[in-house]
């Protein structure tokens, strides 16, 4: 009875130790839940892609029901002399109205003044657009915040006091310097971070009296891919931006986001994860740091109701992360890891790049070419490209440095 309840209780605890991770097979990304093998893209794009996208819809991130197209938009404030002259700056607010309700979230671009048509990194911020830069002229938020004292958020209110934090995580002056610009979008804007389906994006398309999705339609996740999207329907209409060259980025939570707005919109050019970890680029099945009960547990709005099926039953998925990252080929993909950021599963975060390698190669793409992982700091970029740096948790000039010199190769960037 003991060893049942010490059994019992073990699978709570997170493992940090590689000769604990359980054996497993790992999904072939090029065979059909049928058995069938992929031999081609033609394959691939037919019966594959298709069929994986439904399982991570249906299961994992939701599907969204409905279509929710911005009803306005407007540039609430736009100067050309930011970073010495080099940049200019914009805000642009967009509105949605359905089921008469209406939410608006506004996208901060940073654009370099001598590009005609700058390609750009988009991504969201966790505190607030007014926490990118030391920028007295950005707007801040009027949407709910988690408190953070030492951000002085208290009343679950943006302040002043929090302009310019997060500047360390925005390597701008950097991207002004190589041709291009940026994109960021408070997440709070499009989906408070909570359990709670009455605010944010998500009651737009209720039903009748929905009062929260359907087990199998939106998490919050799905709701800022969803956002990310928009947004991208704005940066096709904005003269000064090269649509076809949007880059999405995101850290952590926000990085699990990028990558699933990019596998659900071929629109986005390429596909950075920073530190992404479980339900991001990491292996489910290692359950190594952050598993898939722990994540549902912490966070049970991040994902549809469904996955809560494989809490504690990683065995059962059918696919697993790698699968996610290759529904992004052939378009160039980067997952970054830290050292320090064991939680996220650097090593699995690794394999999954590698996994979904031959996927890649289906389009002669290279890929990551083996399953040792590189010494730290010493990036492998090829159209997959990975990296683990030293330190923890975070994004810092280190990453946008390696991020800014694919993006140039991978997507001719001048
Ligand atoms: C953690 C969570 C991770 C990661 C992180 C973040 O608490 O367990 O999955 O998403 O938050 O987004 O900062």
């Amino acid at each position: 009875m003991f060893i049942e309840q010490l059994a019992f209780a073990q699978q709570f605890v997170p493992n940090y130790d590689e000769s604990k991770v359980p054996q497993f097979v790992v999904p072939d990304p090029l065979m059909t839940f049928k058995q069938k093998k992929v031999k081609n893209v033609k394959d691939w794009e037919k019966k594959r892609r298709p069929e994986l996208l439904e399982f991570f819809t249906q299961n994992m991130f939701g599907e969204i029901p409905g279509e929710l197209k911005i009803s306005s938009y407007d540039v609430v404030e736009e100067s050309g002399d930011v970073f010495s002259g080099k940049a200019k700056r914009k805000q642009v607010e967009l509105t949605f109205e359905k089921n008469g309700k209406t939410i608006d979230f506004t996208i901060l671009l940073y654009l370099p003044e001598n590009v005609k048509k700058a390609p750009v990194f988009i991504g969201y911020n966790f505190y607030g657009n007014h926490t990118v830069a030391d920028d007295a002229n950005i707007i801040i938020s009027g949407a709910w915040a988690d408190n953070n004292e030492s951000f002085g958020i208290v009343y679950n209110q943006l302040t002043e006091q929090s302009r310019g934090v997060r500047s360390n995580r925005w390597a701008i002056e950097k991207m002004i310097d190589a041709g291009m610009g940026l994109a960021t979008i408070y997440y709070g804007e499009v989906d408070p971070d909570r359990n709670d389906f009455t605010d944010g994006i998500h009651p737009l398309l209720y039903v009748d009296d929905q009062k929260q999705p359907a087990n199998n339609e939106w998490g919050s996740i799905a709701a800022w891919s969803w956002g990310l999207s928009r947004a991208m329907d704005y940066l096709e209409k904005d003269e000064d931006v090269d649509a076809s060259k949007v880059i999405v980025f995101g850290h952590s939570r926000l990085g699990k986001t990028s990558i699933w707005a990019g596998v659900t919109d071929q629109r986005f050019a390429a596909v950075i994860s920073n530190n992404s970890g479980c339900g991001g680029a990491a292996l489910s099945k290692r359950k190594f740091g952050e598993t898939v009960w722990r994540i549902n547990n912490s966070f049970p709005h991040w994902f549809c109701k469904n996955f809560h099926n494989y809490s504690n039953n990683e065995e059962l998925l059918p696919a697993d992360q790698h699968e996610l990252l290759a529904l992004i080929a052939p378009r160039p993909l980067y997952v970054a890891s830290a050292e320090e950021d064991q939680w996220a599963d650097p090593r699995g975060e690794f394999l999954s790049a590698f996994y979904a390698t031959p996927v890649y190669q289906l389009y002669g793409k290279k890929g990551i070419p083996s399953n040792i992982m590189p010494p730290v700091n010493s990036p492998i970029q090829h159209t997959v490209a990975y990296h683990i740096r030293t330190g923890a948790h975070d994004v810092t000039d280190y990453d946008w440095e390696q991020y800014i010199k694919w993006a140039k190769k991978e997507l001719n960037i001048e």
